[in-house]
């Protein structure tokens, strides 16, 4: 039921970097066309920086670490692929159905095949209104208890940011920024709020990871925070106005649950004429770039 293809375990058998991209993000993140350029488009930065994609999804009932061309396609394209989370995965797979994989599942199945580091755009969180409907994101919980580096562009900025800071600390999962002092906002380079840790190389980080494996608590995560480039972010006035339509829309729609982040994700990709997909890309890439040397650094330890 875990499927590992053959590149990835040659790559691991070899130490040589491997880098975990997650499918929810093609399947339910992007619009078509553009999603499956992109998916394809990520394995390859992750292979001009020397190291081997590890895509995850959940094909007619066995989890893939690493897919082939037609199976990427396939998540990009077929219709009805569920969105599945960490607690998803075994109920999907005794379905056997197909589905993409959110962060926590992408997380889990990663760390099982031994890949320990992911990148993906931004990580899930507490929601806004999180008092009323109890949303936080899987995410969260599982990356207190999986030994794994996330390279992300923060959270997303649909969340409430600052409850979200709060959890991770709360849950003892380590967060640094890369390069920053800041917070990074997922479609802005800034979330204004500041993070305790910085780090400037990918050696940095990966000397983290080593310490993490003697004095860590036992498979918590390391996020490493990378602020999408200044010139590349969304108009933060555009930002902030579309968003509070979003907000405002989905709770008119009532749209709950697994629905709300591709809803509010769709919702300012139209409204802000693509430019939030632009910057959402350009977080993405700088991501995945960063990620895998990050595994080249943690492969050469
Ligand atoms: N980041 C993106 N686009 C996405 C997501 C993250 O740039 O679509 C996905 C991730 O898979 C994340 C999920 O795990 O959204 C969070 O969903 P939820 O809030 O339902 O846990
Ligand atoms: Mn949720």
């Amino acid at each position: 039921m875990l499927v590992v293809s053959e590149e990835v375990r040659e790559a691991l058998a070899a130490r040589r970097p491997v880098v975990a991209l997650e499918s929810t993000i093609i399947a339910h993140g992007l619009p078509r066309p553009r999603n499956l350029q992109v998916a394809l488009e990520l394995e390859d930065v992750v292979r001009q920086e020397g190291a081997v994609p590890a895509t995850i999804a959940v094909l007619d009932g066995r989890a893939h670490v690493g897919l082939g061309k037609d199976q990427v396609e396939r998540v990009a394209n077929e219709d009805g692929i569920r969105k599945l989370g960490h607690r998803d995965l075994p109920l999907a797979v005794a379905a056997g159905v197909s589905g993409a994989t959110t962060v926590s599942a992408t997380a889990l199945l990663a760390s099982l095949a031994g890949v320990r580091v992911f990148a993906t755009g931004g990580l899930g969180g507490v929601h806004r209104e999180w008092t009323v409907t109890q949303d936080e994101s899987a995410d969260l919980g599982l990356l207190a208890r999986t030994r794994i580096t996330v390279v992300c562009a923060g959270v997303k900025s649909i969340l409430d940011v600052p409850a979200t800071l709060q959890r991770l600390e709360t849950l003892g999962v380590a967060v640094a920024g890369y390069r920053t002092d800041r917070f990074p906002g997922f479609y802005l380079s800034d979330s204004g709020h500041p993070v305790d840790w910085t780090l400037e190389t990918p050696g940095q980080v990966a000397e983290v990871m080593r310490a993490q494996d003697t004095l860590g608590a036992p498979q918590s995560a390391l996020i490493v925070a990378n602020p999408v480039p200044e010139a590349e972010q969304l108009d933060p006035e555009l930002h902030a106005r579309v968003l509070a339509d979003a907000l405002t829309a989905c709770d008119e729609e009532g749209v709950t649950g697994q629905a709300v982040t591709p809803f509010l994700l769709d919702y300012l990709v139209r409204q802000t004429d693509g430019a939030s997909l632009s910057a959402n890309l350009a977080a993405v890439r700088g991501n995945v770039r960063l990620a895998a040397r990050i595994a080249a650094a943690w492969a050469g330890a």
